[in-house]
């Protein structure tokens, strides 16, 4: 196992004291450093939001890029280097708001990417608004009578498009989280793990208390592989939230459609041919 002090970044959080960011902070370098996987061989990609400053304070190779659009960059690095583990980290507004689309394609296709959403149900960054998982009749600072709209089930969303790991997790639960992040990195496909964050500062009603009170663990009788049982848990919410691996579905990764990408020599390493290259540029003459 490498000594978790190596994901240290050298600057302070930003977040405030209590964050849920902080433990899920905590558990990632755990789970790095379990998995032996030196900051050179792992690639985070981040969009914009308090859980996309991850990229600044865990010490690996990192983009910082726009809101809702972490997923596009981070499957460029897996088609260029499929050596690396490519990990996506963004709130729940990131994903589900302004980057939902992004997602459905990336579950279409099918890359190896580890996707975790910090999902503290509340536009964190730009100070308590609502994102599309805040509770139905949330009253914030400018939706001062309260959100009309039904919140957004990002757990039934990917089961329905048959995602490949689709998991959740709380940050409350530690060592569950530290498993199911294993298993998301070595899952072979994309894998999802909504994290239920509390943002202790804008979200006053999904606190800590509030998720422990509620959540509950899978147990083994539970089988992700059968699609009709993974729809009816992604139905539950409310009084009980299972957190653990609710759906799995082995299929064809991204890579495998393109015989160019699969094979051993990631095209990063790939010789290139400058007279082959420079008569392609010829053509889009
Ligand atoms: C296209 C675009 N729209 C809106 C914003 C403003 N903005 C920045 S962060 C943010 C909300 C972030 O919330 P979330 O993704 O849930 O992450 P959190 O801060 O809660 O971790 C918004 C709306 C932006 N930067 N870009
Ligand atoms: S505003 Fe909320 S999400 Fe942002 S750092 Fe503070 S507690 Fe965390």
């Amino acid at each position: 196992m490498l000594n978790k002090e190596i994901y240290q970044a050298d600057q302070d959080t930003a977040w405030c004291p209590g964050c849920g960011n902080l433990p899920l902070r905590n558990v990632l370098a755990d789970v790095l450093a379990e998995l032996e996987l030196s900051p050179t061989d792992v690639a985070m990609f981040t969009g914009i939001g308090q859980a996309a400053k991850m990229v600044h304070y865990i010490k690996v190779n990192g983009l910082n890029g726009l809101h809702g659009r972490a997923l596009p960059p981070a499957l460029g690095m897996r088609i260029a280097n499929h050596k690396l583990k490519v990990i996506v980290e963004s709130g729940d507004g990131d994903t589900y708001g302004e980057g939902g689309n992004h997602l459905l394609h990336n579950i279409r296709r099918n890359p190896d990417i580890a996707h975790f959403v910090h999902n503290n149900q509340i536009y964190g960054l730009t100070k308590g608004q609502a994102s599309p998982t805040t509770e139905e009749g949330t009253t914030t600072t400018v939706q001062p009578n309260g959100i009309t709209a039904k919140p957004f089930n990002p757990i039934k969303f990917a089961v329905a498009m048959e995602a490949s790991f689709v998991a959740r997790g709380f940050v409350g639960n530690q060592e569950q989280l530290k498993e199911l992040m294993k298993e998301a990195l070595n899952h072979r496909g994309y894998a999802l793990i909504d994290i239920l964050q509390p943002c202790v500062s804008f979200n006053k009603l999904n606190t800590y208390q509030w998720y422990s009170k509620r959540v509950y663990q899978l147990d083994e009788q539970y089988d992700p592989t059968d699609y009709q049982a993974a729809l009816q848990k992604a139905e539950e919410w409310g009084d009980n939230i299972p957190t653990g691996v609710i759906y799995r579905n082995e299929r064809p990764i991204f890579r495998d459609k393109f015989p160019q990408l699969d094979d051993n020599t990631p095209l990063v390493e790939k010789e290139i041919n400058p007279k082959e290259l420079s008569e392609l540029v010829d053509e889009f003459k």
